[in-house]
């Protein structure tokens, strides 16, 4: 692994903080260690990923877990109990030790410490870490930031603390101090269970796999034409016959209203919000053959395993068509404590643009009389959408990588005051091919190579478009040649965490060629935590140590 300065205090090397910001940023601890941390000789910086705000190791020093190490938090501090436990149940397996989660004062001798304060100055998410010999501190204002904080501590940890089997120490974490907050709000991971589904336990892996990297949403892609996989007590058959295939022809699945409020749960625990999609009004075949009625003329169509895209509709003029969405929506609102429910509106190809207008006015109330706000694929924008922030388009067009080009749909979403999750398909879907020896995936977007994935930025792609448009990113994966997790997972890794640091790292100093070499050291973590990634030629593996 190449040696670094040690001086290097921000996670995107080329991006130096100076000292003056190093002191605006810095606890009262960090700026009294300015001084010698900076002298100190050169070290190997850590390679995090998502790169934090801003980061200084100090030399020589590090802190060793031991047997003896204990885990502590306030007395009365639920919240940071919460995480301090998930930290003991992450590092048991492969330490073999059973590490205490007690309560005492911030700082205790070999100790890590995790603490909740408003103190510490850096947004609902973001935390501070610092090791010492002594032993580790993780401050923030929520749970949110302490188990990022954790999650950036597990990538200091050796590889092999991934291991779910006890290995050899010493699990030595080397002296640091991060301070480290997002630059977007929504950074998330869309799986598609609908051309191919995945059971509760494949999704829980997912959610295992993308916390890693501080992903906060996960969007459940649960109907199309291939399947409906969501249990709906008053439409039965949406699942038990919608649900009944898939792409293929398989036996495809559901999840029961209590497995979805598993996941939920689950996500939760990894401070991942569930954003479930039901597609409207194309994309919707699994339904249009499980209940006559909602066809405009009242005969149900054979279910679908093929993966043609924009053929079907739901029938504009019928009020039964809104009776089922405000079902729908209404139990899927109950069962998802997030915000936003996603009603997709992509490729609506065979509804005209006046009915998918007319579509859209009526069932954005709906979604908003159960308490949601609307996101949609970015074609809603052509509707009337509801003006401001809280309603969300998201992009998925084609972007030039190296200039902002126009984009209508970007750019009438921007005008309504709409904000933007982007997910350009030819830099942010997992799905595609990385070059046309992948085994799975498809490559009409082209094929997205490692580099690719991670060499845009969503401020810059779509002339118009600025920060303040865009409330963040989303990987999707679409499942059409995807049938297990461990093919999900080979798309996914390596691209994800590129994605994911755009979501969370500043732009200013990014380099792909930095990038690919902190990218190897996640190799080892991927293998030991069994994860099936892409071995791209784009990444120096060997490097890795
Ligand atoms: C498109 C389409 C999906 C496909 C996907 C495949 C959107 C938003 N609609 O993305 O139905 O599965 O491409 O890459």
């Amino acid at each position: 692994m190449p040696q670094r300065r040690a001086d290097r205090t921000a996670g995107h090397p080329g991006t130096r903080l100076t000292a003056a910001a190093v002191v605006a940023t810095a606890s009262p601890l960090v700026v009294a260690l300015t001084g010698p941390v900076q002298a100190e000789a050169a070290t190997a910086v850590p390679q995090v990923i998502p790169a934090p705000a801003s980061m200084r190791t100090v030399p020589g020093k590090s802190f060793t877990l031991t047997r003896a190490t204990k885990i502590v938090v306030a007395s009365r501090s639920r919240d940071a109990a919460g995480v301090a436990t998930f930290l003991a149940g992450l590092v048991r397996p492969s330490t073999g030790y059973r590490l205490p989660v007690v309560s005492g004062p911030a700082g205790s001798p070999h100790a890590i410490s995790l603490r909740l304060t408003s103190a510490a100055g850096l947004g609902t998410e973001g935390y501070r870490l610092d090791v010492t010999g002594g032993g580790v501190q993780i401050q923030a204002a929520t749970a949110a930031g302490l188990f990022y904080g954790v999650q950036t501590l597990r990538q200091l940890l050796p590889a092999k603390v991934e291991a779910r089997s006890v290995r050899p120490g010493p699990w030595t974490v080397p002296s640091v101090h991060i301070a480290d907050q997002p630059r977007f709000t929504w950074r998330g991971a869309m799986l598609d269970v609908s051309r191919h589904f995945f059971t509760v336990d494949e999704t829980k892996r997912y959610i295992d796999e993308v916390s890693l990297y501080k992903i906060n949403v996960l969007h459940l892609h649960l109907s199309d034409d291939q399947g409906w996989r969501i249990a709906i007590n008053g439409w039965p058959r949406l699942a038990t016959y919608g649900g009944s295939t898939e792409v293929g022809g398989g036996q495809g699945g559901y999840y029961t209203q209590a497995q979805y409020k598993d996941i939920v749960a689950y996500a939760k625990k990894h401070f991942i919000t569930v954003v479930p999609e039901i597609d409207t009004p194309s994309h919707t075949n699994a339904a249009l053959a499980s209940y006559a009625d909602l066809n405009c003329d009242g005969k149900a169509p054979p279910l679908y395993t093929g993966t043609n895209v924009g053929f079907s509709s739901l029938c504009v003029d019928k009020d039964i068509t809104y009776r089922f969405l405000n079902d729908v929506i209404g139990e899927l609102a109950k069962l998802t404590p997030g915000s936003y429910v996603h009603i997709g509106g992509d490729e609506a190809h065979s509804t005209p643009l006046a009915d998918y207008v007319k579509f859209i006015d009526r069932l954005q109330p709906i979604v908003h009389a159960h308490g949601k706000n609307v996101i949609g694929w970015n074609e809603i924008a052509q509707a009337d959408v509801k003006p401001g922030p809280a309603t969300l388009a998201q992009n998925w067009s084609i972007a030039d990588g190296t200039k902002p080009v126009s984009n209508a749909l970007a750019t009438a979403a921007v005008q309504k005051g709409v904000q933007l999750v982007l997910a350009p398909a030819n830099h942010a879907y997992l799905d595609m091919q990385y070059d046309k020896d992948s085994p799975y995936g498809l490559h009409w977007a082209g094929y997205v190579s490692v580099q690719k994935s991670y060499q845009w930025d969503p401020t810059t792609i779509f002339t118009g478009v600025t920060e303040k448009d865009v409330r963040g990113v989303e990987a999707p994966i679409w499942s059409e040649t995807l049938t297990k997790i461990h093919e999900v997972e080979y798309m996914a890794f390596p691209r994800l965490p590129g994605i994911a640091e755009i979501g969370w790292s500043r732009q200013q100093g990014r380099s792909w060629d930095e990038y690919r070499t902190r990218l190897a050291a996640q190799g080892p973590r991927w293998t030991a935590l069994g994860v099936n990634f892409y071995h791209s030629p784009e990444i120096p593996w060997d490097q890795a140590g």
